[in-house]
């Protein structure tokens, strides 16, 4: 029997992890899109510089706390994102935090080239809301329940996009 659905679960399913507390106005996005579809999650401030093996502790435990998938968020010399890769099975969507200078170039750089082997699904530059909602979509591929809000959601955008049509038509 595989694990329960995330909709009935009150324990964190996505991890959301990040270089620095600096990260967090830009990754905070990505755990408010979790919240519009009840996906509990937690969130940590993990260095692959600066807290190596805490961070590989973390990643090694993740699966086995019932964690289902990561976002990883860093910037610069970006490497949280695929160490955490390196040290887990679960599915690791990489975000790439824009700092003061090279406009997040070198984070998206740096977390999207990855070896074979150890893939990370990396976001646009300061995507974190993105990333939140492929979470939501990977949960939602043993999760009836949130496979259909997700539906909903994605009506709703059509129905927005519509909306602003008709109003430039008038
Ligand atoms: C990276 O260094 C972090 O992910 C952050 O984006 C950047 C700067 O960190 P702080 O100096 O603000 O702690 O590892």
């Amino acid at each position: 029997m595989g694990p329960p659905p995330v909709t009935e679960s009150k324990a964190p399913v996505v991890g959301i992890v990040m270089g620095s507390d600096s990260d967090w106005p830009t990754m905070r996005a990505a755990a408010e899109a979790l919240d519009e579809f009840d996906v509990p999650w937690e969130a940590r401030v993990l260095s692959a510089h600066r807290t190596p093996r805490v961070m590989l502790d973390w990643a090694a435990a993740a699966a086995g706390r019932g964690l289902r998938a990561v976002i990883a968020g860093a910037g610069g010399a970006a490497h949280l994102p695929g160490m955490v890769a390196s040290a887990t099975v679960l599915p690791v969507i990489g975000v790439p935090v824009p700092l003061q200078h090279l406009d997040g170039m070198d984070s998206l750089l740096s977390i999207v080239q990855m070896p074979a082997g150890v893939p990370v699904a990396t976001v646009s530059i300061g995507g974190a809301r993105n990333a939140g909602l492929l979470a939501v979509r990977m949960l939602g591929a043993s999760d009836p329940s949130l496979a259909r809000a997700m539906e909903r959601f994605q009506t709703g955008l059509a129905e927005t996009v519509a909306a602003k049509d008709e109003a430039l038509a008038a």
